[in-house]
Order: C-alpha cells, then structure tokens, then sequence
C-alpha cells in the first residue's frame, strides 16, 4: 500500500509527541554534543567520558554517533572516529563539530597535538554521517603556534562549523578568546587569517546556527559555565549580547551546547552530571523550545525525564 511504501521508504518514522527520556545515552558517559540533520534523520555526534568514579580531569579517545528519525527512538551508530584518525596527535577527543557539504562529511575535531605544544584542530571526512572518518589532510588545520595571544595550552578548542547559504563556510573556535576564519570551498583548508571577536564572558564551545535571517552565536560563558548566546546579522557579526539561556549545572563546570531544528521543532542539545554527579562523568541531554516572537532563544530548564 501507498501508506506502507512510505512508512518502509521513511524508515518506519511517525513523528512521536514526547521526547525519550534524558540522559538520552544511558550506558555510557557521554558529554560535548553537536548534531547534524540530514535527510530524515538527525545525528547526534558526542564525546565520550571515560574518567572513572573518583578521577579528576579528562579522559576522552573518541566521539561517538547516534540517530533518531523521531527524537523518541535512538539508534546507537557505535564510534565516528578516534583521536588515532588525526596520525600527528596523541590524545584527548575534546568538543567536535560535524558538517554535511557537497555530500561530504567533515569532522572538525580539537586533540593534543604529538610535536607543537597545545591542542590544535584537526578535520576528518567521511562518506556517511557515522563514518569512517579519515584525516582530511594529514596535518591540523589550526595548531596552537597559528593563534597563540596567551600562553594557553587548550586555546584552540571547540571548533565549530558554519556553512552560509552562498557555500562560504566558517570555522569557529576558542577558550577564553572565540576566533573565526573562512575556510576554502575543499573544506580543509583556511581561506584567510584567524580573526579573533570580542564576546561579553565567552569561555569555550561556540555554536553558528542561523534562522529567519538571524546569526545566533551560543556559547559557554563564564566558569562553572552557563549557555549564552549573541546574534548578528552576518556569519562574522557584529555580535549583541542576548542573555543566559541555560543556568549552569549542579557539579560538573561545563555545559556545551548544539542547536537542531527538526520536524519542525527546535531542539537545544546540552550536556550535565544527571547520571554521575561527578564532573568528568558528562551525559548528553536535549530540550525542546520555541523562539520567542522577536525570534529571541528562551530561558531553557533542565529536565530529567
Ligand atoms: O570535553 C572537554 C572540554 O570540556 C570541551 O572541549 C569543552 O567544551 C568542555 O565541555
């Protein structure tokens, strides 16, 4: 039948009225989500935390990927990538980003670099949104020596990556001070220098998502961190400061956040302590919202069921 085709070409997917219950992965720890909606499903890539109970500090080797066609039912696609992809790195799979351009998959992905002091930012591509990711161009994109204005080992973190509707993308990343530059159309490569922006309180993992014309630039702001964002009328600003939107958690100091717009509703993703109360030991949640009539993000609480 015509309903059946559909149902089988869909995936089985009817859009579901409530959300699975957070955390949205309960067997491991999970932390740092970015998403990535393609076709009729929305990926869900995370790091993963591996400090056991009583550890102090970070211990991540790997992002993972996960699906849904309904924001009800996940599907646990296993791991995208290790720090190994990256040949010249050793260590520590801090806050990715992945993009979809010209039926390409890039990852976008800060490590501990082998041989230049610091992290730095590495890009791995794909096929399929859940891999197999390999190194893009055999060196890092961003290395610490390219951008250093402190001496800060983990200033080059958290990239993130924004495709405008004209194809000209953008690399956003930072701790403490957010830089941006454009990147070449082959996607690995800058496209000119390291710009560095002014934010009220910016501390690390920022976010480009854009609506009705409007830039929003969220970020984690402060220590222990709370979600705010700007927004702005280009990819590259300027910036007004717009407020706090998610209050900082209980115990673990960061909050990272993605934004996905999905079956038409919008969906904050966000990390916290729910299923450890410790701070090493994240877990990956999401909220539905709706913007405001000015287009404004709202104040978003954490839920737990
Ligand atoms: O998960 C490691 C680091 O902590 C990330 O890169 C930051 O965004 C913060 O969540």
């Amino acid at each position: 039948s015509f309903a059946l085709s559909f149902a089988v070409l869909s995936g089985l997917c009817a859009p579901v009225a409530t959300l699975a219950a957070n955390p949205i992965v309960t067997d491991i720890f999970t932390a740092d989500p970015t998403v990535l909606v393609d076709g009729p499903r929305l990926y869900l890539y995370t790091g993963r935390d591996e400090t056991r109970d009583g550890e102090q500090g970070y211990k991540m080797h790997e992002w993972r990927v996960y699906s849904t066609c309904d924001m009800a039912h996940w599907q646990d696609h296993g791991v995208a990538a290790t720090y190994r992809v990256f040949a010249w790195a050793k260590g520590d799979a801090f806050a990715a980003d992945v993009v979809k351009h010209q039926g390409k998959y890039y990852l976008y992905a800060p490590v501990k670099h082998a041989g230049i002091k610091g992290m730095a930012i590495g890009v791995a591509v794909a096929d399929a949104p859940t891999g197999p990711f390999t190194d893009a161009r055999g060196t890092a994109l961003v290395t610490n020596d390219m951008t250093r204005e402190t001496p800060n080992d983990w200033d080059d973190i958290d990239p993130a990556v924004f495709v405008d509707d004209d194809g000209q993308a953008y690399l956003y990343f930072g701790n403490k001070v957010l830089k941006y530059a454009k990147l070449k159309p082959n996607m690995i490569e800058l496209a000119g220098p390291i710009q560095t922006v002014g934010l009220f309180n910016f501390e690390e993992a920022p976010y480009l998502h854009k609506r009705g014309g409007v830039y929003y630039l969220s970020y984690a702001s402060g220590l222990p961190e709370v979600i705010a964002y700007a927004t702005g009328p280009s990819p590259t600003g300027p910036w007004t400061y717009r407020g706090v939107i998610m209050d900082k958690n209980k115990v673990t100091h960061t909050i990272h956040q993605a934004f996905a717009h999905f079956n038409g509703k919008s969906y904050l993703f966000y990390h916290n302590e729910a299923l450890s109360n410790a701070d090493f030991r994240r877990s990956v949640a999401v909220e539905e919202f709706s913007y405001g009539p000015a287009g404004e993000i709202p104040f978003v609480r954490q839920t737990t069921a």
